[in-house]
């Protein structure tokens, strides 16, 4: 499908990791998926807020941080570009003004299940996170690692190291975790082909959609993190359901090129 714009659009985004470590995440995964030409601005987390305010944008209503990343920039041929904010918008906005059939985030009658899916990975009650967020300061350049740490601390309530449990709170922890991908996995058995679905190891069986690349995203943030502890999250969690997660992972890596 033809873009019906011919400049390049930009996406911005937050740059994780060390100076050199360009992390893909949901978006990027959905530009990759739908072929799209783009051309990343990289900010760094502590920044986030000030490019945008100079951008003239104003704070994001019902959103935990007043301005996040992403958002993407899509010229129009006369007149300023079309920005909009946030993952889910973001895709929304690629199927609409690039409709490929073929390629869509979000496939003919999924929006409102997607919704759901999101809804449900991304919970704030989920056991992964006092696991995974008090890690992402020491993988953070100087300015954003203090940021970082004091922004979700502040957010926490406490500080972030002690927001990890450690010892038989940490297996505890751990078994918490497996049970919420247990409950996910025993949803997409429901795909298999003996059970009538349509086979496949993505959400929606046998197609990609919005809802892998979040679920991905997140998957590659854990590979990115680690505890003196318990290691790489993601060496745990890739072993889970049978590989159901690495086989997922594996499947999405096309759509992982850092641009
Ligand atoms: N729901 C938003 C959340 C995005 C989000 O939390 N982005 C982080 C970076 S990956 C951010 O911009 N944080 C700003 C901050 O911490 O000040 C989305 O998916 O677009």
């Amino acid at each position: 499908m033809e873009s019906t714009v011919s400049i390049t659009p930009q996406l911005l985004y937050a740059q994780w990791g060390r100076a050199d470590e360009r992390i893909p995440s949901p978006s990027r995964l959905v530009l990759n998926y739908k072929r799209l030409p783009y051309k990343t601005v990289w900010v760094s987390i502590h920044e986030v807020a000030s490019t945008l305010r100079d951008l003239g944008l104003e704070p994001l209503q019902g959103s935990l941080f007043e301005y996040t990343l992403p958002i993407i920039a899509d010229p129009t041929p006369s007149g300023p570009p079309i920005i909009v904010r946030d993952s889910m918008a973001i895709a929304q906005y690629l199927d609409k003004t690039y409709p490929d059939e073929q390629r869509l985030a979000f496939p003919s009658g999924s929006q409102a299940l997607q919704a759901l899916f999101l809804n449900h990975i991304s919970s704030q009650r989920s056991a992964l996170w006092p696991l995974v967020i008090p890690l992402i300061p020491a993988m953070l350049n100087e300015g954003a690692s203090q940021y970082y740490y004091e922004s979700r601390g502040r957010l926490w309530g406490m500080p972030l190291e002690q927001a990890r449990p450690t010892g038989e709170k940490l297996e505890a922890a751990w078994e918490g975790v497996k049970a919420e991908f247990d409950l996910l996995d025993s949803f997409l058995e429901k795909n298999d082909v003996q059970s009538g679905g349509v086979g496949g190891d993505f959400i929606m069986g046998n197609r990609f959609s919005f809802a892998d690349a979040i679920l991905v995203g997140y998957f590659i943030l854990m590979s990115k993190v680690k505890s003196d502890e318990d290691g790489i999250p993601w060496e745990r969690i890739r072993g889970m359901n049978n590989g159901r997660w690495e086989r997922m992972w594996k499947k999405c890596e096309e759509f992982m090129e850092v641009k």
